[in-house]
């Protein structure tokens, strides 16, 4: 292996949780490599390296692959610590913050996007969503929904108006922090699909002009390579991860033991394998797959389900 392994970005253009990992990658000046997958199933390439995990992004490192953004992230600001996502401190409540902006927040922000797309979203896109939520992709009560959504998407960006307005110019204060990055995707999301953004940040000036600050970060700098190339680099790749055991687990989960880890939210698709590492925070799996070969998969521990394989 290479002493400075590629950092591959599984993602599509349009998915606002891999905004966030891009613009991390604008912040520390990455360069990084591009696999566009598409936006519905099936992802043949990608399915041997992650087991079955089937949200986006995914970040691939050798044959090492990171499962949620929770996870890269830990992963990026490991490999990267300069410049830091916590200038001013404030780590834990930062990470934190993902459980408001990709959860309530993000939940918000989605129905009222695909709310207002209304008819423009292709059937095809509804049906493989529905199999993501294990339930009704409703888009007709998304639409019906949409002023209750307006309500409560004003609330959520209030907050960040008052933020900005008590300090600034970012949400922890001088410099960028992943505060920003986890928040940011909700206007970037709304603003990507709908020309009533404007008039619905109107009233927040302080909010638009961060998020002319937030879009300047960029993207680093990013190169393209196929499904099928990254498939390939796994296959070819051992993987880094070292074994580490936790001994303050609550479940006395040892390296080795046979597990099934998987979201607990939605997109519940378990992955099957053998504990590599644990903490609290994260937990990495070794599986073999026929086409992809020896594989670690990385997960964060907030937000997944961790059970023996029976
Ligand atoms: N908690 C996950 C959520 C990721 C997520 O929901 N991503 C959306 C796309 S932005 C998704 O997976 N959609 C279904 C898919 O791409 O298969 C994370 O932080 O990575």
């Amino acid at each position: 292996m290479p002493d400075d392994p590629a950092i591959i970005l599984h993602h599509f253009d349009e998915s606002p949780f891999s905004e966030k990992i891009r613009l991390i990658f604008g912040l520390k000046s990455i360069a990084w490599i591009s696999v566009r997958i598409s936006r519905i199933m099936p992802r043949p390439d990608l399915m041997p390296l992650t087991g079955g995990y089937r949200r986006t992004p995914v970040m691939q490192i050798g044959a090492d692959i990171y499962c949620d953004t929770q996870r890269i992230i830990r992963e990026l600001e490991h490999r990267f610590p300069a410049p830091s996502l916590f200038p001013g401190g404030n780590e834990g409540l930062a990470r934190a913050s993902a459980m408001w902006t990709d959860k309530s927040f993000f939940q918000n922000t989605v129905n009222l996007v695909f709310g207002s797309l209304a008819d423009k979203v292709p059937q095809s896109f509804i049906e493989d969503r529905e199999k993501l939520r294990g339930a009704k992709f409703d888009i007709a009560a998304m639409t019906a929904a949409i002023p209750q959504m307006r309500d409560q998407y004003r609330a959520h960006v209030g907050w960040i108006e008052t933020q900005l307005a008590g300090g600034g110019p970012w949400l922890c204060g001088v410099a960028p922090s992943l505060v920003d990055i986890n928040v940011y995707m909700n206007i970037w999301y709304v603003r990507s699909n709908l020309p009533v953004a404007d008039e619905m940040l109107a009233e927040f000036p302080n909010v638009r002009a961060w998020e002319a600050r937030m879009r300047a970060i960029g993207h680093g700098t990013r190169t393209e390579m196929s499904t099928a190339e990254a498939l390939e680099i796994g296959r070819i790749s051992a993987p880094q991860t070292e074994e580490a055991g936790n001994a303050l687990d609550p479940n006395a989960r040892k390296v080795g033991d046979l597990v099934d880890v998987r979201p607990d939210d939605y997109g519940k698709i378990a992955v099957r394998g053998r504990i590599v590492s644990l903490s609290a925070q994260s937990i990495a799996i070794r599986r073999h797959d026929d086409i992809a070969g020896n594989i670690v998969v990385h997960f964060p521990r907030a937000g997944f389900l961790v059970t023996p394989a029976v």
